[in-house]
């Protein structure tokens, strides 16, 4: 099986600024982490950042056909991108909406996310722990198929 981790913009700062807000854990740790739960569960990963919405949406995509699932976290674009949202919803690849941070008990722009619907679930609010559950999730919807 293979899963397809998308990152939105900013997120390459991880771990580098506004520590009170993301923690000191970097967009690189995240991966070794991911990487180390997709090695027991035997699944093959990618692992990708962009802040350019254009090019998220050419991996989306590109991803129909080469991938089992997207674990995505859109960043700002959640919020915002009709193109990521249509992206998501035309390839009919599942996937699953990751975010660090609650989003729902943060300000109230980030209560919407323009994705959700077309995902098969939310993830939200346990940092990078979040990512692994992502990945669990993703094997899941595949499993139960
Ligand atoms: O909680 C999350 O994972 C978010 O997707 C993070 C986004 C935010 O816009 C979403 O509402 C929730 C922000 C990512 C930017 O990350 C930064 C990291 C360090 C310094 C500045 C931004």
């Amino acid at each position: 099986m293979k899963i397809l981790f998308l990152n939105g913009p900013n997120l390459n700062l991880l771990g580098t600024r506004e520590p009170d807000v993301y923690g000191r854990t970097t967009l690189a740790d995240i991966e070794a982490q991911v990487r180390a739960r997709a090695a027991q569960l035997k699944v093959e990963l990618d692992f990708r950042q962009s802040n350019q919405e254009g090019e998220l949406v050419d991996w989306i995509q590109e991803a129909k056909g080469k991938f089992e699932a997207i674990v995505i976290n859109a960043a700002a674009y959640t919020h915002t991108s009709v193109a990521l949202r249509d992206a998501i919803s035309a390839i009919g690849v599942p996937t699953v909406e990751i975010h660090l941070s609650n989003i729902h008990a943060r300000e109230e722009f980030r209560h919407k996310s323009l994705i959700a619907p077309v995902c098969r679930g939310q993830i939200c609010g346990f940092g990078a722990k979040s990512y692994i559950l992502g990945l669990e999730a993703a094997v899941y919807v595949n499993v139960i198929e």
